[in-house]
């Protein structure tokens, strides 16, 4: 009986932020250690994403996961069983290779990605480790608390209004450390939720799939005006607080045109678009401004508007061969990394480092469908990114992430990223 060595593997269901159901598996060790981890889901998904294995049929309209989770536990436990848990890439090979599709379509990217974090977590727990400690020694990182990209306004495929752009976030990388950041969101929101409601009356109170307010706006200069009241209203200064925004610009592009603000705009007019609102709102953060297989005009905007961070998101998808492409392109200098996009911790990690030796910022990212798993806020610290986006300060599958790591700042007492991030600007 060892300690390390992995005797069971169990998977099962449970319910996500919007009802579905997703992948939670259990990992134990001979010597009875334990340890779970639990799959989200996107709805802005990217094209070149791997497969996410759902039943299809009439249960759960199609989106069980049956088939992922008798892959889980009659495919890869008993080819996984007797390894030792802290061999990540072993055992990420082993199941890449059980798989032997390119997009992870044979088992599911959910199943591989259910068992690879569940097992790092295992391993952390067999030898007595926090997680983002166990992650920074297996990939030699430096230990950082991120700064918060809190998505407080919600538009796009994540809210009922006519918004273009998903996501409008604040980015608290002039506050002191991450508690203080989080509690200056908390009171942006706050005042945003006041705001919105005394303009748009009571209906602007509902929240989006992230948290965030969705009030019945239609441009994009109402929401990010908006804000820089509530930011002012809140006792904020520019200083303190950023603005940042996921365009998300493949939900709003049909035909070679981009809808926006009730408008159809060509890639040229959205270029010229995006430098003004950039200007205008002194943007600190811009994710995929064009649609997914536009390198070409995303290389061209992130040289336009240096130091401005861009960040690719479907662009990437957690992939090296698109990250690479990027790179030799000048398209974008951030990736968003997205655990489930690649199905694997080993690949996205691998992405990650790749991305920061390719001097991209790297921001570590949740999906619209969570659960309380908090994986990621681990991973963000024991990376060492310095980012993380999580969703408004606001119910229970975001603020689990955030609690985690004010835990984990009190408890270790780590730098927070804030001012390094504020340098870049
Ligand atoms: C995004 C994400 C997360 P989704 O586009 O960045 O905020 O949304 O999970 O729906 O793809
Ligand atoms: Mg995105």
């Amino acid at each position: 009986m060892t300690n390390y060595s992995i005797a069971s593997v169990k998977s099962r269901w449970i319910l996500d932020s919007r009802g579905n159901p997703t992948l939670e598996t259990q990992v134990k060790t001979e010597s009875g250690i334990m340890a779970t981890a639990a799959v989200p889901s996107g709805a802005s998904k990217g094209e070149y994403e791997a497969l996410e294995l759902r039943d299809g049929g009439k249960q759960f309209h199609g989106m069980g996961v049956t088939k992922a989770i008798s892959n889980v536990n009659e495919i890869i436990a008993p080819r996984i069983k007797g390894m030792d848990v802290r061999d990540q890439k072993a055992l990420d090979d082993a199941m890449i290779a059980l798989d032997g599709t390119p997009n992870k379509s044979k088992l599911g990217a959910n199943a591989i990605l259910s068992v690879s974090l569940a097992a790092s977590r295992l391993a952390a727990k067999a030898q007595n480790l926090e997680l983002h400690t166990w992650i920074s020694k297996l990939y030699s990182t430096r230990e950082i608390l991120p700064v918060p990209f809190s998505n407080v306004l919600n538009g796009g495929e994540h809210a009922g209004n006519d918004l273009s752009i998903q996501e409008f976030m604040l980015v608290p990388l002039g506050l002191k450390n991450f508690s203080t950041a989080i509690e200056a969101v908390s009171e942006v929101y706050a005042s945003l939720k006041t705001f919105v409601t005394k303009k748009y009356g009571p209906v602007a109170k509902n929240v989006g799939d992230e948290g965030g307010v969705a009030p019945p706006m239609s441009k994009t200069s109402e929401a990010l005006s908006a804000l820089e009241d509530a930011i002012q209203e809140a006792g904020y200064t520019e200083g303190e607080i950023r603005l940042a925004m996921d365009a998300a610009s493949s939900t709003f592009y049909a035909n070679k045109k981009y809808k926006i603000d009730g408008k159809l705009i060509s890639p040229e007019e959205l270029f010229d678009y995006w430098k003004s609102i950039i200007k205008d709102y002194k943007i600190f953060s811009l994710e995929d401004p064009f649609e997914q297989n536009d390198f070409a005009s995303t290389a061209k905007l992130t040289k336009a508007t240096k130091p401005l961070q861009i960040v690719g998101d479907d662009l990437f998808v957690t992939q090296l061969a698109r990250l690479r492409k990027g790179v030799e392109e000048g398209a974008a200098n951030a990736l968003l990394l997205k655990v489930n996009q690649i199905g694997t911790l080993s690949e996205a990690v691998q992405a990650g480092l790749f991305a920061i030796k390719s001097s991209y910022s790297v921001m570590v990212s949740h999906r619209s469908g969570e659960t309380t798993d908090d994986f990621i806020a681990d991973l963000a610290v024991g990376l060492g990114t310095g980012q993380i986006k999580t969703g408004a300060p606001a119910r229970g599958e975001r603020v689990s992430k955030y609690n985690r790591l004010l835990r984990i700042e009190e408890d270790t007492g780590l730098a927070y990223a804030g001012p390094s991030l504020a340098q870049k600007s």
